[in-house]
């Protein structure tokens, strides 16, 4: 069974808590070829500006994703292809593993499981939010990148791996290791994205690159550039 994933290589992911560059819309983003749009951000989310981008992205031909930060925060809306949830194999408070999880399940009207789909995140850099808030150890080699991608993979069945650098530009040599660890699951990799040459170093390795502040500090034609490595790459 093949999932959308599969044929991705670039996924614009947009924080409904930050704002755009002046004169930048979301349909402008929603131009730029990626493959996917996920709305997500770790601070400052909350239902209604969720909503706001969703529907402001909802009306442009690009497959939509909710990627919420937690239980309170999930949108019902049909315009979403689906969700995809973190669950961080490398955090220090389980919360973040099966807890928030938990929660979710008993949220009114349940999960749609069609449309839900979980990312084993191994977030690396420690001063990231992400990093704070779910206490993460990430204080890892490439071996041990190359083994939670393992766990991920053959011990949880997870179809999405996620090399999370958020803020930074990773280590290429880490990423590699996740790829070379990964056979069935699809690789994303995120985080300090800013140009062509960032993203093609990336996308040698990951399956898909994920691209964030780039939208919200520089807008479209940085942005475009990425989509352009990831697809050379
Ligand atoms: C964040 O992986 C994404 O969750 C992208 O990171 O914002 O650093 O591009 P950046």
């Amino acid at each position: 069974m093949t999932a959308p994933w599969d044929d991705w290589n670039h996924i614009l992911k947009i924080d409904p808590d930050k704002d755009l560059p002046e004169g930048t819309t979301y349909g402008d983003l929603c131009a730029t070829g990626t493959d996917a749009i996920e709305v997500g951000g770790t601070m400052g989310i909350t239902e209604e500006n969720m909503e706001a981008v969703v529907e402001a992205c909802a009306e442009h031909d690009v497959p939509l994703y909710q990627e919420p930060s937690s239980p309170d925060v999930v949108i019902d809306n049909e315009a979403l292809e689906g969700y995809l949830i973190p669950t961080v194999f490398n955090a220090g408070s389980p919360f973040w593993i099966t807890g928030a999880h938990k929660e979710w399940i008993k949220i009114d009207n349940g999960l749609d499981w069609e449309r839900t789909t979980t990312e084993a995140y191994i977030v690396m850099n420690p001063e990231a939010d992400v990093a704070t808030y779910t206490e993460a150890d990430c204080d890892l080699g490439p071996d041990d990148v190359a083994a939670y991608a393992t766990v991920a993979e053959r011990m949880f069945g997870q179809e999405i791996v996620y090399v999370e650098y958020s803020g930074t530009l990773g280590d290429e040599g880490v990423v590699q290791a996740a790829s070379e660890a990964t056979d069935q699951a699809t690789l994303f990799y995120g985080g300090g994205i800013h140009d062509y040459d960032s993203a093609y170093s990336m996308a040698q390795y990951a399956d898909v690159i994920v691209v964030g502040n780039l939208a919200h500090e520089e807008g479209v034609g940085a942005v475009r550039e990425t989509v352009e490595a990831a697809r050379d790459a």
